[in-house]
């Protein structure tokens, strides 16, 4: 008998990658979606199976963490050997703005999901995968951290997200459930969301190097994160309930870059040579030198293309400021090594050049349309 594993969150980044790896296994995936007002399975769409075709291994059902009586519904149809809660408010900056209905998604979102599994009796049958954060540590009390370092969340998002940790150790210890929590850190790939720093630089760098975009906009580019591939990150989070007993698990690759250097590597990607000046919000990044253009033709000291030498191409900008920031996050996976076997097979430097060769062939389809006198839409979040 396949196993059959319930995701919620299944549109999302880590979403589509953990049904991706599951199919392959030989599950019978199903994936819990909300309902929009357009389509919003782009990131699953080559995974869609005609619901008129018999046997799928991949089904989708509409819900929302924030509905309990639709959420035991899904469950008890489903009946999962294993359930992945990767649903959440997933922007820091935006919880800020939403703090109420964040705390119901990613805070209580988790009980209700702990909660249809007690009610319907399958507390010993199913295992529980919970999207635990590196955001939890916030304002850092050990470097490295590691499973064993204290928390201190820095937003609404992050205390939310503390509530979920807890409530999951506490059903594990309570109810004797296999449950437990990843605690990742910040993971990306060419399908993360595009108002997350990593992706707003890729794409927005190989916009500019083929003139569709003048300049970038970020808030503080001295953050340093410990940033690793979804792709990878997903094995891990099958991995977790795998084992004979429930642990938790910090995922990480144990090196750490910052906003400022992830924006060089980009530009790196499209032969753009950087150098920067001015400090705090009058810090701007300039174009040093350009030895490829974007098409890949050699443009000696840049005379062609663009953009040009000299040219400010990041300028910072308070609004992206958080009220209180996370400056600073570096994982000790030591533990993950261990039990998991885990290797992060991604470098940072190969991760940046997948985003940025696939934000480019995204901005050459844009520079098509504009060329056929299609308008194209960019939105600076
Ligand atoms: P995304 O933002 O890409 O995806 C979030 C998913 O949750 C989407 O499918 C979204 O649906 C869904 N969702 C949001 N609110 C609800 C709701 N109320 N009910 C049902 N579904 C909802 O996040 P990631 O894939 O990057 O992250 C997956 C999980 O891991 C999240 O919980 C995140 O907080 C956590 N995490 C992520 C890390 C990272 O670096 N990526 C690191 C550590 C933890 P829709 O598509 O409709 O918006
Ligand atoms: P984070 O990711 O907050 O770590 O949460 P994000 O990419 O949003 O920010 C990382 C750092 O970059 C700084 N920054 C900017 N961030 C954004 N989004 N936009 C900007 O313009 C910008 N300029 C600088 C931020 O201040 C921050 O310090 C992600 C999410 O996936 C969470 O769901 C997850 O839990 C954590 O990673 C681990």
């Amino acid at each position: 008998m396949a196993k059959v594993a319930l995701i919620t969150g299944v549109t999302g980044q880590d979403g589509a990658y953990l049904a991706e790896l599951l199919l392959k296994k030989g599950y019978v995936v199903h994936g819990i979606k909300r309902r929009a007002s357009l389509f919003n399975t782009d990131r699953i769409d080559h995974l869609y199976q005609d619901p008129h075709i018999e046997n799928r291994d991949f089904i989708l059902h509409y819900g929302d963490l924030t509905d309990s009586t639709n959420l035991i519904r899904i469950i008890q149809q489903v009946q999962p050997d294993e359930i992945y809660n990767l649903a959440a408010m997933s922007h820091v900056a935006v919880s800020f703005e939403t703090p109420e209905y964040t705390a119901n998604a990613d805070g209580l979102g988790t009980l209700r999901i702990l909660e249809a599994m007690r009610i319907l009796g399958m507390e010993k049958k199913t295992k529980f995968y919970q999207a635990s954060t590196s955001e939890l540590y916030g304002l850092v009390q050990e470097v490295p951290q590691s499973e064993k370092t204290p928390f201190y969340p820095r937003s609404p998002y992050a205390v939310a997200k503390l509530y979920a940790y807890w409530i999951t150790v506490n059903y594990r210890e309570a109810f004797g459930m296999y449950a437990c929590n990843g605690i990742l850190f910040n993971h990306e790939s060419p399908i993360r969301g595009e108002t997350f720093v990593t992706r707003k630089i890729t794409r927005a760098i190989a916009r500019i190097s083929l003139g569709l975009q003048n300049c970038l906009y970020l808030g503080n580019l001295s953050a340093l994160r410990d940033w690793g591939h979804a792709r990878d990150y997903v094995e891990m989070q099958w991995l977790m309930l795998q084992q004979e007993e429930p642990e938790d698990f910090v995922i990480a690759t144990g090196k750490q870059y910052s906003v400022r250097q992830m924006v060089e590597e980009a530009a790196k990607g499209v032969g753009i040579g950087m150098r920067w000046e001015g400090e705090g919000v009058d810090e701007v990044g300039i174009v040093a030198s350009i030895s490829i253009d974007s098409h890949g033709t050699k443009t000696e000291g840049g005379s062609a293309g663009h953009p040009q030498v000299g040219q400010v191409i990041v300028k910072v900008d308070p609004r992206y400021f958080r009220p209180t920031e996370v400056e600073t996050l570096l994982g000790d996976p030591s533990k993950a090594k261990q039990k998991l076997g885990w290797v992060p097979k991604t470098t940072f430097q190969e991760l940046v050049a997948e985003m940025v060769h696939s934000d480019l062939e995204e901005a050459r389809r844009d520079e098509l349309c504009k060329h056929h006198g299609f308008s194209t839409y960019n939105y600076h979040e």
